[in-house]
């Protein structure tokens, strides 16, 4: 496989870092969690447009999108509470993985219904782009785009399953990507199917 070296540096792809019971059990940490910070779905900044994917976060800052435009902050839009902390599961993951010596400060949780997407965009809104950005795909597969710095450059497909994890650090921290669609159906893990994406960020400077 050679996979990592066609991608863009600092991009490393970690198929089944999860096994099947670290995956429930973090499945149902979320589930937990999720009823604390019920899911939202963001809309489009001007336009009001709603995503297809819903949201919420876990940490001390969680991203948000609504008309007024992209950013973090420290509650949940529609409730008003603080985000719940980031499980130890996943800061351990970081520590292992992301190679950074400040913590993470917020987890994005994205759901995929078996129907969404996202499209191709750049994660812009931190403060730092010296931190990587850690993700975990956990049931339904997806198909995930990555291109290069330039809207207009050339992409590559990779498909993430249940487990999965990527660190995008370096230049492939600020490349375009996006999810082309979700296999529904190809895992069995979330018993009403779909896809959750966690994304652990790093939004101060360090
Ligand atoms: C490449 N999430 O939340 S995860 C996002 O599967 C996002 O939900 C996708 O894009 C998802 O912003 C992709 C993999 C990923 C995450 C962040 C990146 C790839 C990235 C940041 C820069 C470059
Ligand atoms: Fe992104």
């Amino acid at each position: 496989m050679h996979l990592n070296e066609e991608f863009t540096e600092g991009f490393k792809f970690m198929p089944g870092y999860f096994g099947r019971q670290e995956q429930k059990e973090l499945v149902e940490t979320l589930r937990y969690l999720v009823k604390e910070a019920p899911l939202f779905t963001p809309v489009m900044p001007r336009t009001g447009k709603p995503f297809s994917v819903r949201m919420t976060n876990l940490g001390d800052l969680g991203w948000v999108s609504d008309r007024n435009g992209y950013r973090y902050q420290p509650q949940h839009p529609t409730s008003g509470e603080n985000w719940p902390a980031i499980p130890k599961v996943l800061i351990e993951l970081w520590e292992q993985v992301g190679g950074c010596p400040a913590s993470p400060e917020a987890c994005l949780v994205n759901y995929y219904a078996p129907t969404a997407k996202m499209g191709m965009h750049q994660d812009k809104d931190e403060e730092t782009f010296d931190a990587p950005v850690v993700s975990v795909s956990l049931g339904d597969t997806a198909l995930f785009r990555i291109g290069g710095v330039e809207r207009s450059d050339a992409t590559q497909s990779l498909k993430l399953n249940s487990g999965d994890v990527v660190v995008l650090a370096g230049e492939s921290r600020l490349c375009y990507h996006g999810i082309d669609r979700v296999l529904g159906g190809s895992s069995s893990l979330l018993k009403d199917g779909g896809r959750l994406n966690l994304t652990l960020r790093r939004v101060s400077p360090f």
